[in-house]
């Protein structure tokens, strides 16, 4: 089967980290399920994949809602991040570490790079008076704020109310690395994806860059500055060395060179700014390698409608799992929705999507093909005879997918990548109409085997490329055509042993009646 694509060759692939002051959305869920499939297909292509994800336990949000629930911060960042973990696990995320940003080697991770900022140059006291928003741990300009009909001075962004605040913090000299970043974007646009969000990264940074406010003393849950313990790191400088945390950064130097820079950190659209502008110009202070690229995908909403607790619709995912099945929630999502866009769900579309594309599509092919096989040739794989030039076709197709999925997944076209195996499995399915094994198999049993071994391989090739996404049922499959354990890609480029006694078949994609 030739060596792997990936050779072995490190992969590191991270998902943000979510803020534990609530419970898990279907936003967070999307984000795992979407990382969780790019982390195992590169697996499966041969790579040696370091997945991290995780929570962002510090900053006042978390803080207050501790007082709220009148618990301690560390029990309410323990509890709640103990939820986001056991999603992952729900989802079946193939994580190699989930770190919470109160993990002891984090706090050196942190401290580290800020002496490095700070050895450049780049951290320097000076004194903070704005408007505070206290969720999003931003200050706004006055000009970017108003007064609301209650009187509150709020954002005009985002509607939150805000305080005055006035500290000393420590500043880090965002501004001096305008040109360097706009080098950046430059001279490795693959940098930032989709590409229409590098360009609103660009002019975000040719607007100008003012000094950031990288400390805080008004609370004291966070990482404490180096030397000076009476102020805590702003939460995003803390948040964003996880990815560095992960792979070792202080601790385990031998990982570090080998999973350092990231090749992809996975993001939602409304934190681009900190991973493409706040992140590359801390990196390039601290003399850091930066990451290869960051990927935003876009929100996700409810029948198109923004998901917000005074609606009243706010979906637990674990709900639409036990409803719906892990295989099936895992593959709406990633083929309803295109990835790098916003997307809307409902329960009609995870509906249509499993009677159509899993039952009918997948399901049925596989199904019609395994019982005609168990029907005529008692369970046994037939050999094939002769391909005419449909089958050879059909065959050629099937033995062209892993490139072209390999393509769409190094752009995160994960979405694209499915619509190419769906496809596949139409024409598969129009052949196996067209043929009409069923017919044949009264007058011409040799040409009954080779059409029905041609359609047992593209069930193969497609479950094998399907795991990422479906990792359960595509192995079911595969066990239903007694395909052997290497089911790594390589194993696409091998074809079914004639001759294989096969199981008796059982519907892997039940249609979904009410
Ligand atoms: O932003 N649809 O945490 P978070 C899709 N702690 N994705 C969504 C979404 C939605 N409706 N809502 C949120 C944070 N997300 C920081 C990250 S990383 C160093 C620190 C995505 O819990 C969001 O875009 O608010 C982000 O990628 C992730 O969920 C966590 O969001």
């Amino acid at each position: 089967s030739g060596a792997s694509h990936g050779g072995g060759r490190p992969y590191y692939i991270t998902t943000a980290i979510a803020y534990p002051n609530g419970a898990p959305h279907i936003g967070h869920a999307y984000e795992y399920i979407s990382a969780d499939a790019l982390a195992r297909f590169k697996r499966l292509d041969g790579f040696d994949v370091r997945f991290l994800t995780g929570t962002d336990v510090h900053g006042q949000k978390m803080q207050q809602t501790a007082v709220a629930e009148g618990i301690p911060t560390a029990e309410l960042a323990k509890r709640n991040s103990d939820r986001f973990q056991a999603l992952q696990e729900r989802l079946g995320s193939s994580f190699e570490r989930f770190i919470r940003t109160s993990d002891e080697d984090h706090k050196r991770a942190s401290e580290e790079l800020w002496k490095r900022m700070s050895d450049r140059g780049d951290i320097y006291l000076d004194k903070y008076s704005g408007w505070y928003d206290v969720r999003d741990e931003t200050f706004y300009a006055e000009a970017d704020t108003r007064i609301d009909e209650s009187g509150d001075r709020v954002a005009i962004d985002t509607g939150h109310v805000l305080t005055w605040t006035e500290e000393e913090t420590y500043f880090f000299r965002l501004s001096a690395y305008q040109d360097k970043l706009l080098e950046l974007y430059e001279s490795q646009p693959e940098f930032v994806g989709p590409d229409v969000r590098r360009n609103e990264v660009i002019s975000f940074v040719k607007g100008g860059l003012t000094d950031l406010s990288v400390s805080r003393t008004t609370f004291d849950w966070g990482v404490p500055v180096p030397g000076h313990p009476e102020h805590v790191m702003y939460v995003w400088v803390d948040a964003l060395t996880n990815y560095l945390t992960g792979v070792g950064f202080v601790d385990d130097p031998e990982t570090f060179a080998r999973f350092w820079p990231a090749d992809l950190h996975i993001i939602g659209k409304d934190i681009i700014r900190f991973h493409c502008v706040y992140w590359p110009a801390f990196l390039m202070s601290a003399g850091v390698e930066l990451p290869k690229r960051v990927f935003a995908h876009g929100f996700l909403f409810n029948k198109g409608e923004k998901m917000s607790k005074s609606v009243g619709n706010v979906v637990d995912p674990e709900n639409l799992i036990d409803e719906f099945g892990l295989d099936p929630v895992r593959y709406f999502f990633l083929r309803e929705v295109s990835y790098g866009q916003d997307g809307s769900y409902s329960a009609e579309a995870i509906v249509s999507r499993i009677n159509a594309d899993l039952a009918n599509e997948f399901g049925n092919l596989a199904q019609r093909t395994l019982s005609m096989i168990g029907k005529y040739f008692d369970g046994t794989l037939p050999a094939p005879g002769d391909f005419t030039d449909t089958d050879s076709a059909l065959l050629a197709r099937a033995d062209s997918l892993l490139g072209t999925v390999r393509a769409h997944i190094d752009n995160q076209a994960i979405h694209l990548a499915l619509e190419t195996l769906w496809s596949t499995l139409a024409e598969t399915n129009r052949y196996i109409s067209a043929q009409e094994p069923w017919k044949l198999a009264k007058t011409d049993l040799d040409r009954t085997g080779t059409v029905l071994y041609v359609c047992a391989e593209v069930v193969r090739i497609v479950a094998l490329l399907s795991q990422p996404v479906m990792p359960e049922s595509s192995n079911k499959i595969l066990d239903l055509l007694v395909v052997g354990d290497d089911r790594q890609f390589t194993a696409v480029a091998t074809r079914l042993e004639p001759g294989t006694a096969l199981p008796k078949p059982t519907p892997v994609f039940p249609r979904y009646e009410n």
